[in-house]
Parts: C-alpha cells; sequence; structure tokens
C-alpha cells in the first residue's frame, strides 16, 4: 500500500481542501491506557483531524493526572473504564473477584468525580476477559468492548505503516478501532498514524466516531456485560457472547478451525480465537498458494496469518505439503520424468517445511493418497490413487516426501491426512500403509516415520459413529497420534435446515465428540472446517457449528456438552423402524408371479432418498423354514442399465439382518442382494449368492422381481423378527442413478450398516 506519511499534510487535506465522499459507513475510534505525557499531543492531532474518540484511562493514571482526564473530557471524547491499576483481570490474571470489583468501581468513581460523568465501558486491559469479570462488568452496568480493528501498536517491531496498514486492512463498517495514548515501544508512531489513518477511512466513505457515538448511529444500546468487537452487525451478541468451546476441551484435545489470511484482524478472528486454540490455513498454505511458479515462494498472505494468529497465543497446523489438487500442473505434469518430479517435491517440502519450521506444530505431509473403498486394502500400494505425484514417481513417493518433511523440520508431527475414513476398506489401506513405512523407518529422529493420522471427517447425518470408532481404534493399535482435522456435518440442502434437522445435527457432533472425549489420550487435535455456514465450502449443506449470521446453532452446544445435548434431546431424536409381516408359503419363482402371492400384504417402497422421485413400488415377503421370498414390483422406471456400476442401474436391492440385532456393520448373518430389471444379480457379500435364485420381467415402463433368499444364520419360528429393507434403483436415460426409493431405512448407508433396517414378522396362521 502505498501511503504518504508525514509532515502532517494527511490532516491538512482532511481539514479542509479533500473532498471527502459522503459517508455511507461509521466506524469508531478508541485509544487505552492514558492519560500520560502523551495526552496533550494526541488531543491536538485529534483536534486538528475534527474526530471524537473514546478513551480507555486507567484509574490510577486518572488519580494522577486529573487535569488531562478532564481536558479530553471537555474536548468531547468519550471516557471508559480500563481497570485501576492495568492489573490482569481476565483468565490470565490472579486477581480474585472482589479484586476485579474494586479494580473497577475505584476507576468509574474517580472518572465520575473528574469529570461528572460514569463511565458506560469497559475494556480489560491486554483483552485479558473471563467469565468472573464479564460477570462483574455486567454488575456495574457497563459493556465490554474487545480488540474490534487492532492497529496492534503496542509490538515492538512494529512501523507506523503496519499500524496504518493493520488497521486500513480490518477495517469494517460498525467496527471498533483499537489504539493506545501510551505504550511501552515508541508512541509516536501510533500518532503518526492517526492522520493518515483518518484520511485513508473518510476516503472510502467512513464516519469515525467514538463508540457510543457508534452505537447511537446503529441505533443499538449495549447491553451491560455482552462484549462488543463491532456494533451494529449481525455479530453482536452472538458467537463472541457464547462459552468458549476450547474450554471444555482443555487437557483433552486441541480444537480448532480453518482461516483465510483476509481474516486476520477482523470480528470473525475474535471468534475464532475465542472458541478455538488452534488453526489451519484453509487454503494459504497449500502448494499452489505458495510456489504457483517455479522457484518463486509466495509466503506472505500465509505469514501474515500465521503471525497473527500465533500473536494471539493460538496454534498453527500446516496443511498441505503435497496433494493432487490445488498443486500447480509445472510440479508433477504428465511426461516429467521420476528424477525432476522428486527435485519438484523435495524443494517444496524442504522450503516450506523449513520456512515455517518452529511456527507450525504439525504439517498435513501427504493429503488424500488412498482411493476411496479400495477393493484391494491389503495391498495399499495398489490402493494408492493414480495422482500426478504417484504417476510421476511411483508409490515411493509416500516414502519420500514424509522423509524429506522429517529433514526438514524434525520437530514438527508429521501427518498422513485423508478423508472418509470411517469406511473400513480405506482405514485398512491407510493402516497397512503407515505400519509399513513406520516398521521400515523406526528411528527418523527419535522416532517412527509418520507421527499421526488426520481423519478429515466431512460427514454427514447417516455417517455412523461406530464406523468412526473402528478406524479410530485401528488408527490408535499403530501407536500414532489421531486428528480429525476437517470435521464438518452436512445436513440440509439449498442453505436451509429443519429443526429436525438442526437437532440431528447437533446429535451426530455430540456422538462424535463424545466419542473423541473417550480416546482423548490418543487425539492430538480437532478441528471443524469452516467458521460458519456462511463461509463453508459446503455452504448449501449448512455443516457448521455457527449459522450465516454467526450465531451459535444446536450443534455449536452439541460440542460444548454433547452428555447435556443428547439428554436434553434424545426424544425428539426417536425414529421408529417400519415393521410388515412375511406370510408362510413356498411360492414358485418365475417370470409369472405365482397366485400364493395374491394375499400377501404389500409394503410401499417410496421414501426417497435423493431430490429426484423417479422409481418406486411395492415389495411382498412370504417365508419358510429354508428361505425368505421376496417379491418387488416397481413402476415409473426409464429402464437402463449401461453403468457399470450396478447399483446405477435400474435395480432393487433387499437387506436382510436375519438376527435383527441392527448392528452398524455387516456381520455374517446380515446380506445385500441385487437384481436388474434383466436379472443379472451382484451381493454383498458375495458370499450371500449361494443358493439365491430370481427372476425378473418387464413390461413397458414397469418389472417385477421375485427372488429366493436363503437363510444363512438362522431356522426362522413363527411370530420372530427379522431386520428387513427394500431399496429401489432409478437410472436416468444416461445410465447414471438419478432416483433412490426405500421402504424404511431412509440413511442411504443399508449397504454397509443394518442398524436403520426396518422389521418383518413372521407370521403363521
Ligand atoms: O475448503 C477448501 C476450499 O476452500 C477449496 O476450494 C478446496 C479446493 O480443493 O479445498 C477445500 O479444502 C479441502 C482440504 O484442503 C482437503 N480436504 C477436503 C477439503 C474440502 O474440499
Amino acid at each position: 500500500m502505498a501511503l504518504v506519511l508525514g509532515g502532517g499534510c494527511a490532516s491538512r487535506e482532511g481539514q479542509g481542501r479533500h473532498q471527502y465522499p459522503v459517508p455511507e459507513m461509521t466506524i469508531a475510534i478508541s485509544f487505552d491506557d492514558g492519560p500520560s505525557e502523551k495526552t496533550e499531543q494526541l488531543l491536538a492531532v485529534l483536534r486538528e483531524n475534527n474526530v471524537k474518540a473514546t478513551f480507555f484511562l486507567v484509574g490510577q493514571l486518572v488519580e494522577n493526572n486529573p487535569e488531562k482526564t478532564r481536558l479530553i473530557f471537555t474536548e468531547g471524547h468519550e471516557i471508559g473504564n480500563h481497570s485501576y491499576g492495568f492489573e490482569g483481570l481476565g483468565k490470565n490474571g490472579k486477581a480474585g473477584e472482589a479484586a476485579i470489583r474494586e479494580s473497577l468501581r475505584a476507576t468509574s468513581a474517580i472518572i465520575k468525580e473528574t469529570t461528572g460523568k460514569e463511565p458506560v465501558y469497559f475494556r480489560a486491559p491486554n483483552l485479558d476477559y473471563s467469565d468472573t469479570l464479564t460477570g462483574v462488568v455486567k454488575d456495574m452496568g457497563m459493556s465490554l468492548i474487545g480488540a474490534g480493528v487492532s492497529g496492534r501498536d503496542w509490538e515492538a517491531d512494529i512501523s507506523t505503516e503496519e499500524i496504518i496498514s493493520n488497521i486500513l486492512g480490518a477495517a469494517k463498517d460498525g467496527g471498533i478501532i483499537l489504539l493506545h495514548e501510551r505504550h511501552s515501544g515508541d508512541t509516536e508512531r501510533t500518532i503518526r498514524a492517526v492522520p493518515v489513518i483518518v484520511h485513508e477511512l473518510r476516503l472510502r466513505g467512513y464516519e469515525i466516531v467514538s463508540v457510543g457515538e457508534l452505537a447511537k448511529k446503529k441505533g443499538v444500546s449495549p447491553e451491560a456485560g455482552i462484549r462488543y468487537d463491532s456494533i451494529g452487525n449481525a455479530m453482536n451478541g452472538r458467537a463472541d457472547n457464547t462459552p468458549p468451546l476450547k474450554e471444555s476441551y482443555i487437557n483433552q484435545f486441541l480444537i480448532g478451525n480453518v482461516m483465510s489470511p483476509g481474516e486476520t484482524g477482523t470480528p470473525r478472528f475474535d471468534i475464532l480465537s475465542r472458541h478455538f486454540n488452534v488453526i489451519t490455513a484453509e487454503n494459504a498454505m497449500k502448494p499452489s498458494s505458495l510456489q504457483r511458479e517455479k522457484g518463486i515462494f509466495t509466503f506472505e498472505q500465509a505469514d501474515r496469518m500465521v503471525d497473527a494468529v500465533l500473536a494471539q497465543g493460538l496454534k498453527v497446523h500446516g496443511h498441505t505439503l503435497a496433494w493432487h489438487q490445488q498443486s500447480p500442473d509445472w510440479m508433477n505434469h504428465e511426461g516429467i520424468s521420476r528424477s525432476e518430479a522428486m527435485e519438484n517435491l523435495s524443494a517444496h517440502v524442504k522450503t516450506v517445511a523449513a520456512h515455517f519450521k518452529g511456527r507450525v506444530i504439525s504439517w498435513d505431509v501427504l493429503n488424500e493418497a488412498i482411493i476411496d473403498n479400495p477393493p484391494e486394502p491389503a495391498d495399499w500400494r495398489a490402493s494408492l490413487r493414480q495422482s500426478p505425484w504417484y504417476k510421476a514417481i511411483g508409490p515411493d513417493y509416500v516414502e519420500f516426501v514424509f522423509k524429506t518433511a522429517r529433514e526438514a523440520d524434525p520437530g514438527a508431527k508429521l501427518y498422513y491426512n485423508d478423508y472418509n475414513l470411517d469406511n473400513q476398506n480405506k482405514a485398512l489401506a491407510v493402516y497397512n500403509m503407515v505400519r509399513e513405512l513406520n516398521e521400515k523407518n523406526p528411528d527418523t529422529g527419535g522416532r517412527p516415520l509418520i507421527d499421526g493420522v488426520g481423519m478429515q471427517g466431512h460427514y454427514r447425518l447417516n455417517t455412523n459413529t461406530d464406523n468412526v470408532r473402528l478406524s479410530m481404534e485401528r488408527f490408535i493399535s499403530l501407536g500414532v497420534e489421531l486428528s480429525i482435522t476437517e470435521l464438518d456435518i452436512q445436513a440440509g440442502s439449498d442453505s436451509r435446515q429443519t429443526d429436525r434437522q438442526l437437532v440431528e445435527q447437533g446429535a451426530v457432533y455430540a456422538g462424535l465428540f463424545s466419542l473423541f472425549r473417550e480416546y482423548a489420550a490418543h487425539i492430538g487435535r480437532v478441528s471443524i472446517w469452516g467458521l460458519d455456514d456462511g463461509s463453508s465450502w459446503r455452504s448449501a449443506a449448512s455443516p457448521c457449528l455457527f449459522d450465516r449470521e454467526l450465531k451459535a446453532k444446536p450443534a455449536f452446544y452439541a460440542v460444548l456438552n454433547p452428555v447435556s445435548f443428547i439428554a436434553e434431546n434424545s426424544i425428539k431424536l426417536i425414529r421408529e423402524a417400519k415393521q410388515g409381516e412375511a406370510s408362510y408359503g413356498t411360492p414358485v419363482i418365475g417370470p409369472n408371479p405365482d397366485p400364493l402371492w395374491n394375499n400377501v400384504p404389500a409394503l410401499p417402497v417410496d421414501q426417497y432418498l435423493m431430490a429426484w422421485q423417479g422409481a418406486s413400488g411395492t415389495v411382498k415377503a412370504l417365508w419358510d423354514e429354508k428361505n425368505l421370498y421376496v417379491l418387488v414390483q416397481v413402476h415409473n422406471a426409464e429402464l437402463n442399465k449401461a453403468s457399470p456400476n450396478t447399483y446405477e442401474q435400474d435395480s432393487v436391492e433387499v437387506f436382510i439382518d436375519e438376527d435383527n440385532q441392527k448392528t452398524s456393520f455387516f456381520r455374517k448373518d446380515d446380506g445385500q442382494y441385487r437384481v436388474n430389471f434383466d436379472n443379472e444379480t451382484s451381493f454383498n457379500p458375495p458370499s450371500a449368492g449361494t443358493g439365491f435364485v430370481s427372476a425378473a420381467a418387464v413390461r413397458e415402463k414397469s418389472y417385477t422381481v421375485t427372488m429366493t433368499i436363503p437363510f444363512k444364520t438362522i431356522v426362522p419360528a413363527a411370530d420372530s423378527f427379522i431386520g428387513f429393507d427394500v431399496q429401489i434403483n432409478g437410472a436416468s436415460a444416461q445410465g447414471i442413478r438419478q432416483s433412490v426409493a426405500v421402504w424404511n431405512d431412509t440413511t442411504g448407508n443399508s449397504f454397509q450398516d443394518t442398524s436403520g433396517y426396518g422389521v418383518l414378522k413372521l407370521i403363521k396362521n
């Protein structure tokens, strides 16, 4: 930013000669820590620039400098309470409630005695707040003012230009600028910055006022005990008025979120630092952000963010050194030689890891290298994604990238990070990879090569916590650290959520955090991927803890206290399984249904799981001592079986849980039986096909499938129950599945989880 400094030139322009636009925005300006030897000088600058500000004064200094205090007041500035002796009053201080009360009382009293007016705003010294302090401030009828738009002018090495750019970079309508009339460094820097800030903001259309005046302009009456980082926008009294999440997880694991460099110094950053203690750059530390062109590293944005996060006392996790996305093509384009690709990878990893050394606690060294649901998880090499790095280097790029990272920053924990790790096949492939590489490299810098596994955790309402638990246990058994790195839970569509979805989403968050608490000893960090639904990468599915206005959702309270959330909401969450009846009898299976079916009750298969409402139908069941017989009649189908994926073809699926134990994963009594309209079959597990017989008959847009399904583990008895469900897959004219209808299980998870199945009663009369 090119700014003209010094000589008071900006201020003279500001006075008369310059034509500013008619202001459309308002911002407050405040100065902490006076009165002091600089008071007169600062007052002169403000007078010259026609600015009225809020001064947060220290009680003891008011007592020693009554004249200066009166001067501030008579020149039309507002005075706030900044404690009596600048002692630590919040979480970092030692003052008890009585001492806090006395400090605030004495300050307000001396300000009133000197100026005749009692302050209504309080700012905590060092921005150090606590619940006790908030309670006292509330009792005294004052509002709290946070660090809205901070110049960070107390920092030792900061220049006037940096103070200015900190403020101009974060300025926003309703913001409150924080500067200091006195601090341990050179206060002149601040005083020099003021006219420039005022001038630049006025050019942008801001009116610059005191905190009280800002509230008036915004039509807000500040509430006692509420902390305001800005006034008159959606953020007030909301996200920043909830109990800090991180305090619920002290001594358990770090709790994090993501941000971008542009959020530094904004009210969003205040919310992030209130609730979280570790930050991941959502995009700013990915390869394409740091080395878009070969050899040209662009660290400025990421550095700005990382330094601000560290200055706030939070930690930083690095994301990500090697990935198949958001990486420039030159690194590993098609046809590149193995050695050149290795050089590119190593140069990137070395430079980046060395650059952030000491500032990040850990790195996602390799991101998303394993394919989805790998068919042969025992062979992790065969399970590797055919990514550009893989194609250019081969499967040993995995070991290579970890070794390079270890050398460049031996202090950082090195993570393998991936999504869908609740899928047991994918989890197993990752497990095998980490196990082999750690066994092969047991001592790199005193420890095995890979320190941790990151389960991203992009989940949905139907994510089964039991599968998450299985994977967690698997990784923990490797002796590595576990982190949940990108947690979000989709619930709803089109940026809308029903009341039920809000509670269900909370329940999934609560279930997961209960689980994380159980394994806290093995968990390093749980990070949410997105502060609010509006800024989430999956915004339409509203997956975060805060809504678009930064108001805490039920999900927030679920994370804050999972146990009480479940206790308070369990009634709302019960969803009863449907119950149907199977009649007794042995039909002949063939293209024309046996007349025996005529007296069997039909169950509707008409609950749609996707937006498109295509093929649906009915199901009937018969049973005898050996088999279950099923007849599915499908209507309204555009018959198509072009897809190589059998589940995308027009087909019906029957799910059976013989012992009705509703386990969240398949055991030997469970099976999935799929038949398409052409009577082609597929089974899960494949052994379920033994003894199975089916027939199919098509009539225009309808078809009928009959099946004989042998019981595998039970000898059925009258009046007993089995778990049962039916699904109808509808393909589009292009051969892509566009519609799914079910009888009972709306989770979409029937293929691996029997807990949502309906129940079939076996009747014999
Ligand atoms: O949230 C990120 C989004 O802003 C980017 O556009 C996207 C680019 O691929 O990456 C998102 O973050 C991803 C993360 O880096 C790795 N795991 C999946 C995340 C969601 O896509």
